[in-house]
């Protein structure tokens, strides 16, 4: 469990203020912490240790398609988290691929495989464009397997710069992306 809502956890500056950011996870390879159904699993569990930062919500996993990628490539499980943090955009994405690298992520090809991917959806009211972040996460509003997990934990949110999530939801096009049995959760 990462900080109550009394105060910050270690790491996290005094009086910051407390955001709500989603966190979207991917896996479709088996890595150190099992397979990718125990990976997200184990990933979510952990996402509510890191500083200041506690997980309030997920979303069931999903069992999806490939979107891109090499040919080939094996299906994925994917799930989304409601965060509450002090953490500012930055250091919450590090800290995302500090789990990431351990839980045994290597950078082969763009869309390539993986362990793990945790990607910052939506941070607070943030929009940033730079090189190594940007907010709201770029391809959001495309994928299934990001709307469908998000709007099962808030179906109101405005999405900063793109607007009512319902309204992107009737724009994505569905690729199949279907809820796990509710035992794998
Ligand atoms: N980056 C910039 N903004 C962000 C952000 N908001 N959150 C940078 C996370 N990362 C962000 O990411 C590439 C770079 O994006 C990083 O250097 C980071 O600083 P990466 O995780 O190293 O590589 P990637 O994930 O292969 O690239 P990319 O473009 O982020 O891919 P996506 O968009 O994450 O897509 N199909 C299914 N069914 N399920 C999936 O989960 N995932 C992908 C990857 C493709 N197809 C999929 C799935
Ligand atoms: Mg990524």
């Amino acid at each position: 469990m990462g900080a109550g809502p009394a105060g910050p956890g270690p790491m996290a500056t005094p009086g910051a203020t407390r955001e709500v950011a989603f966190v979207a996870l991917g896996s479709n390879l088996p890595g150190p912490r099992g397979s990718p159904r125990e990976a997200v699993l184990a990933a979510l569990a952990a996402l509510d240790d890191l500083p200041g930062t506690r997980r309030v919500a997920r979303s069931r996993l999903y069992h999806t398609q490939p979107l891109g990628g090499p040919a080939g490539q094996p299906d994925y499980v994917n799930a989304v988290a409601r965060l509450e943090t002090t953490l500012p955009p930055k250091s919450l994405l590090e800290a995302l691929q500090g789990l990431e690298a351990a839980w045994g992520r290597q950078r082969v090809e763009r869309w390539g495989p993986r362990t793990l991917d945790l990607d910052l959806l939506v941070h607070g009211a943030r929009r940033l464009d730079r090189e190594g972040l940007c907010l709201p996460h770029p391809r959001l509003a495309e994928r299934d397997f990001v709307i469908l997990p998000l709007l099962e934990l808030a179906p109101d949110l405005e999405v900063p710069g793109l607007g009512p999530l319902a309204r992107l939801a009737e724009g994505c096009p569905m690729r199949g992306a279907e809820p796990l049995p509710e035992a794998s959760w």
